[in-house]
């Protein structure tokens, strides 16, 4: 009988008491043998520690409300109540590359200007007036506006509204960490000076024309805020006048006007719409990829598990597990991934739809 074409590298050799001698003289010289290692570092299919987890609305904003009355925004630095995958827990993370948690600034509070290697992403979910500032610029925060922070770009925020405001954190952190290439400070001044009027980005380089002059020193986008109001506007637009896709339903990405890549180098964004009723077919990606549910109710089955999400609800599906959508009313889902690191390594996989 002929090999498969292909065969798991999964198979470890025998141990024996000679074996086992020489492992135990190898570690005296920091050294190790691979075929006893073989497989966890190279596995056949992605093996995610993370596990599909939801973390409801609910359930959060009266603990991230009760952790507004123990601490302040200026205490904390950030009040931010981390989102820990149970897969990974104590590790602050929600995904193998990202961290996700939810912040809340109370009215009339500040967190002060600082600026740090790794780049953050905010998807606002309650904000009455709440603002960030990044680079000089203030940019108001609706719900479900998509708002950048690059990698080593002062941002402040405040609230000098009404009601609290909150709003989920992605930050790639984990992978700046794992590079050991952390690096973080703060501006001399609490509040940054502003140098330029609320939505100067948005006008230069949001409106398909960018000056004549720009030179893109950097990778992320020149634009920080992608309005929940504009990407609503065009997930309508798309349903009216395109076909569904069979598992994304209307599904954009967020770019960066400037390249047509991602808004961030390591953190792609996507926001799709579900159609009242929708059955999305089972697909399945290598990039790890956290949710919002921004309008609407569903469930999202990943795996073996099915998560009922509503509106402000926050989940994760791991690597390479099968997800399908379905909606009851029209829904929208925002989700932010590694997918740009993987493509740029040349190791992104999707399978879409899974056959049946
Ligand atoms: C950070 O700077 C913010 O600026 C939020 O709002 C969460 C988590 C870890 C490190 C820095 C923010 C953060 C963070």
């Amino acid at each position: 009988m002929s090999k498969p074409a292909t065969s798991a590298l999964d198979k470890k050799p025998a141990r024996s008491p000679e074996r086992d001698a020489f492992y135990q003289r190898l570690l005296r010289s920091n050294a190790t043998p691979l075929w006893e290692v073989l497989s966890e570092l190279v596995p056949a299919l992605p093996k995610p520690r993370c596990v599909p987890h939801l973390w409801a609305y609910d359930e959060m904003r009266p603990l991230l409300l009760e952790s507004g009355e123990l601490i302040t925004a200026q205490e904390a630095e950030r009040r931010v109540l981390i989102l820990e995958n149970p897969g990974m827990a104590g590790s602050s993370h929600i995904t193998p590359s990202l961290y996700a948690g939810l912040q809340l600034v109370l009215p009339g509070e500040s967190a002060a200007t600082h600026r740090h290697a790794p780049a953050a992403l905010r998807f606002v979910i309650e904000s009455q007036g709440g603002y960030t500032a990044v680079d000089g610029e203030r940019t108001t925060m609706y719900p479900g506006d998509f708002i950048v922070t690059p990698s080593m770009t002062y941002h402040d925020h405040g609230n000098p509204g009404e009601g609290p405001v909150t709003w989920m954190d992605v930050l790639d952190l984990h992978l700046v960490n794992f590079l050991d290439a952390g690096f973080a400070e703060h501006h001399p001044q609490e509040t940054q000076p502003l140098t330029r009027r609320d939505g100067d980005a948005s006008a230069r380089y949001g409106a398909n024309m960018f000056p004549v002059d720009y030179k893109s020193g950097r990778r992320a986008t020149p634009v920080f805020s992608y309005p929940y109001t504009r990407s609503r506007e065009i997930l309508e637009h798309m349903h009216k006048n395109s076909p569904l896709d069979a598992c994304h339903g209307i599904k954009m990405r967020f770019v960066n006007p400037a390249t047509g890549g991602p808004p961030l180098p390591a953190i792609a964004t996507f926001i799709q719409l579900l159609p009242r009723g929708f059955k999305g077919a089972a697909h399945r990606f290598s990039d790890s990829t956290i949710f919002c549910a921004v309008e609407g109710a569903g469930h999202t089955r990943i795996g073996d598990t099915t998560l009922r999400w509503k509106q402000h609800d926050i989940f994760m599906a791991p690597s390479w597990m099968p997800v399908s959508h379905e909606s009851t009313g029209d829904a929208v889902l925002f989700s932010a991934s590694d997918r740009p690191l993987q493509q740029f390594l040349g190791i992104w996989r999707e399978q879409a739809p899974l056959p049946a």
